[in-house]
């Protein structure tokens, strides 16, 4: 036997198992849970920051469903989901009081903000789940998992669409209101198995530790929790630089302060300039027609020839056309109303409308306030979701719900919907259509 061939039977006879066996790939970086060290995480922490997020959450949603019944989402035009409108809503959004959508909003605005912080430290208490190795351990393990992502992925959707919206920055390929509402629906589901979930787990925590007890504990008398009992405690706790209360003071203040500065821009004039995270309070020129403006009429496109004499509105109804020009609106009765517009952004601002009442062109489109008359209001501008809007019965027929011509004693201006714009009480502002061509009542 040649060397070459003792060689290749040594090989090939050389047993298995001397080879050693692959050693599992020890777990890196955040998939250790000796890798999260803080001595604030636990059970109590988060069971404190889930049940201060929790009112908050409700009045969010509770006023964010309510906005999408302001919406009157079942009536014609005003379907934003391309068909898919679900009509949840078995109220029609009353007229009465006129501050009603102001109020809605406002507070959804104001929770929505002062939640921010809170859901952020939240989900900083339990971010070592994220790392959680097994990823899944059964099949239990792994829906409750997929829920988490639903939960967290639409909460976050929420917020970022919500704060995004406010700022008029929307740099999104979809439209705010469908996709904040869908989210909506996708988080209460997720939020409700959630807490099926992990109210038992509050609870025992809240009778082990106490509601309060651990914001008794300054930084020396502060200890890291016992990862036997406490599936969020760390491992190998890091020396404490914060106590718990620190901690939370910290989160609450900057909660606090959202509050202040969206309250700014929503209910409080007085602290109006401190409103940093919803740009407005800015003027828009001297006298009677300065009052907020998102858009305007340049930014639309709608060009002075088409509002000057030439203009007319269109009224279609009970088999009757009627064109009616700027002069003929003003020989009509004229009332009055002190009416606010309040935007799904959270602002309002009250003014002294004048012009003619809906339901006098109801009346001469020869539709009475009898049944459930509907009307289309159409504007000049053209196309997207601000350029029409369907009015029910008892918006038409509020005598306070107006088609406005004047405002604060003077004509309203270019960018508040010259020539004529539509003022209703408790209607979302996106639906007082201005620069109005075109009104179609349907019986
Ligand atoms: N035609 C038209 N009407 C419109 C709008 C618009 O962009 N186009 N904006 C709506 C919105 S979102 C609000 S809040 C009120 C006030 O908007 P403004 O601040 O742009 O005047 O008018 C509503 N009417
Ligand atoms: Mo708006």
């Amino acid at each position: 036997m040649s060397r070459l061939e003792r060689l290749g039977e040594q090989v090939a006879e050389a047993p298995e198992s001397r080879t050693p066996p692959n050693p599992p790939i020890p777990a890196a970086g955040p998939f250790r849970r000796e890798f999260w060290r803080s001595p604030l995480r636990g059970q109590w922490l988060t069971s404190f920051l889930g049940s201060t997020l929790l009112p908050l959450v409700i009045v969010a949603a509770l006023t964010g469903f309510l906005s999408h019944a302001a919406y009157n989402p079942a009536l014609g035009s005003n379907d934003v989901s391309g068909g898919f409108e679900v009509d949840l809503y078995f109220f029609d959004w009353p007229t009465q009081p006129a501050w009603l959508y102001s109020l809605t909003q406002s507070l959804h605005l104001l929770a929505g903000f002062a939640a921010i912080p809170i859901l952020l430290a939240k989900l900083w208490s339990v971010i070592p789940k994220l790392f959680e190795r097994p990823a899944t351990r059964s099949l239990a393990h792994a829906l409750e998992r997929l829920s988490l992502l639903l939960l967290v992925g639409s909460a976050l959707f929420l917020f970022v669409t919500g704060v995004i919206n406010v700022q008029y920055w929307l740099p999104f390929g979809f439209s705010f209101v469908p996709a904040h509402y869908y989210a909506a629906l996708i988080f209460v589901g997720a939020l409700a198995l959630h807490l099926v979930l992990k109210l038992p787990v509050v609870a025992r925590t809240f009778r082990r530790d106490g509601v309060f007890r651990p914001l008794g504990e300054g930084i020396e008398r502060m200890r890291a929790a016992d990862p036997a009992v406490d599936d969020l405690a760390p491992v190998v706790p890091a020396a404490p630089t914060i106590s718990r209360r620190g901690m939370l003071g910290a989160v609450g203040l900057g909660s606090l302060g959202l509050l202040t500065m969206t309250a700014g821009s929503n209910l409080l004039g007085a602290v109006r300039e401190i409103a940093l995270l919803s740009p407005r309070g800015q003027s828009y020129g001297d006298g009677p027609n300065d009052f907020q403006v998102n858009k305007t009429a340049a930014l639309v496109g709608i060009e002075p020839s088409q509002t000057g004499g030439s203009w007319r509105l269109q009224l279609t109804g009970a088999g009757r056309d009627v064109s009616l020009t700027r002069a003929d609106l003003l020989a009509m009765p004229q009332h009055d109303e002190r009416l606010p517009i309040a935007c799904v952004e959270g602002w309002t601002t009250w003014q002294d409308w004048s012009g003619v009442r809906l339901a006098d062109l109801a009346a001469l489109a020869g539709v009475d306030s009898g049944g459930d008359a509907e009307v289309l209001v159409e504007s000049l501008q053209e196309g997207g979701a601000f350029a029409q809007a369907t009015l029910a019965a008892n918006q038409i027929f509020d005598p306070r719900s107006l088609l406005a011509l004047r405002v604060n004693g003077a004509d309203i201006s270019p960018d508040h919907g010259y020539p004529a714009r539509v003022i209703v009480p408790a209607l979302p502002g996106v639906h007082n259509t201005k620069w109005v061509k075109r009104m179609t009542f349907t019986v």
